[in-house]
């Protein structure tokens, strides 16, 4: 087994959300999901970053004399350039893998189903692709997309990046076909779908968990970071009798690069596109705070308008219970206290969205049609000469976006 060394480069001047105690913590528990043995762990203050090898000569010696002679491997938790990450590996004599690398390598293993292994590569090719451009000619044999740490996936290192883009486009085009044939898409083409509730939430609050206790299966819930890649959805009835489809995803972590965001943006389609979005928080976790800020800040990049409902779990593990809400409710996923008002919540919270309308366009403003797509639930669509007929359920939020659509047109 691999031995490896974790460190979290504590820069100066730089301003953190977390604590640097807790990032290492965070990064140390992230190797645990690969299957290597970490022997270390240390962070090293970086007073300015260096261009060469981004921590000082000091720290690398600091690493070295925890590695000694065993360790073939060092995972930096900050991104590094291509250059930087060569120097260190040279002056260190081991391998060296920095975060979004090490988040890859987690993916890889994860990813079960098509979309998911599609996706996880498609995230591969970017990182790949970006790392290109800044050092295209250093770029050495071993370095690469797939594998770091070896294994399969190392033959992309030599594809340029034109290639890298055609088996973007490529990717981008198989993962639209899987989509498609998904039963959530193919539902929504049937003439009355069922609204979908997306689980969001940091990686670890409890997503899955909280999935399997509502819909009464037994997806892969772990004390493990990532450890739902592949998105899941299963039929939920409700209290009174409506149903919903849930969703369950990814988890997000901080610090997540774009392009990997945007790698899982087809799995996110539905969360962009949720009647309801619950953002589970581990509640007994000290970094809850900070998490439920990146969670935030990963939807608004996605365009998610929608206001989540909060979903405070793991209250069993406190010792008072939070204020529920409208849009906020305490609940435990694991003995289930609090999840009869969560459902509640959501059934209240879909009733306050449902507009049904029917909406006559000009054949030409397809535009509008496809907007109408995007925001509603579209339960009929009638295509004549001239004009097309929809019927469509918005929420109040989007109901008054379609009117000031239509406004600003007149
Ligand atoms: N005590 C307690 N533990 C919980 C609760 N909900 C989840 N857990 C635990 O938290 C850990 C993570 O749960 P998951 O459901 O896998 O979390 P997730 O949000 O799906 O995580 P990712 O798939 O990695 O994004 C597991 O060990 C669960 O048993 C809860 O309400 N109380
Ligand atoms: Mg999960």
């Amino acid at each position: 087994m691999i031995k490896a060394i974790v460190v979290c480069p504590d820069v100066k001047n730089l301003t953190y959300k977390r604590n640097k105690e807790a990032r290492l913590f965070e990064a140390y528990n992230l190797a645990l999901s690969l299957d290597i043995e970490v022997i270390g762990k240390l962070i090293v203050n970086v007073s300015n970053i260096s261009p060469a090898t981004f921590i000082s000569l000091g720290g690398v010696d600091k690493i070295k004399e925890i590695a000694g002679e065993d360790a073939g491997l060092v995972i930096m938790d900050c991104a590094l350039s291509p250059v930087q990450q060569r120097n260190l590996e040279k002056v260190l004599n081991m391998k060296v893998i920095d975060r979004t690398a090490l988040i890859l390598e987690i993916f890889g293993k994860r990813a079960k189903t098509k979309e998911g292994v599609l996706q996880v590569e498609l995230a591969h090719l970017t990182y790949q692709r970006s790392r290109l451009v800044r050092s295209w000619t250093h770029l050495e044999r071993q370095r690469g997309g797939g594998g770091f740490l070896g294994g399969p996936g190392e033959k992309q290192v030599e594809l340029d990046r034109r290639i890298i883009d055609d088996k973007i486009i490529k990717i981008k085009k198989d993962l639209e076909k899987v989509k498609q044939t998904r039963y959530l898409h193919r539902k929504s083409r049937d003439k009355v779908p069922y609204p979908v509730v997306a689980l969001v939430g940091y990686t670890n609050a409890g997503k899955s968990t909280l999935f399997n206790y509502l819909t009464k299966s037994e997806v892969y819930a772990k004390d493990q970071l990532f450890a739902t890649l592949d998105p899941t959805m299963r039929e939920l009835r409700l209290p009174l009798g409506s149903r919903v489809i849930l969703s369950d995803t990814v988890g997000f972590i901080s610090d997540l690069p774009h392009s990997l965001i945007a790698a899982f943006s087809a799995t996110l389609e539905e969360v962009i596109n949720a009647d309801v979005i619950l953002h589970v928080r581990d509640l007994a976790n000290e970094e809850t705070a900070a998490q439920k800020d990146d969670v935030l800040a990963v939807l608004k990049e996605l365009e998610v308008e929608k206001e989540p409902i909060e979903v405070l779990n793991k209250i069993d593990l406190l010792d008072y219970r939070p204020l529920n809400s409208e849009d906020c409710c305490g609940v435990s996923a694991l003995t289930g206290e609090g999840v009869e008002n969560l459902l509640a919540v959501i059934e209240h919270s879909l009733s306050i969205g449902k507009n049904e309308c029917e909406i006559k366009l000009p054949s030409h403003q397809g535009y509008k049609i496809a907007w109408l797509y995007r925001n509603g639930t579209v339960l009929s669509k009638k295509i004549l000469e001239d004009e097309t007929i929809i019927n469509v359920r918005l929420s109040n939020d989007n109901l008054k976006r379609w009117e000031a659509l239509n406004d600003t047109d007149d």
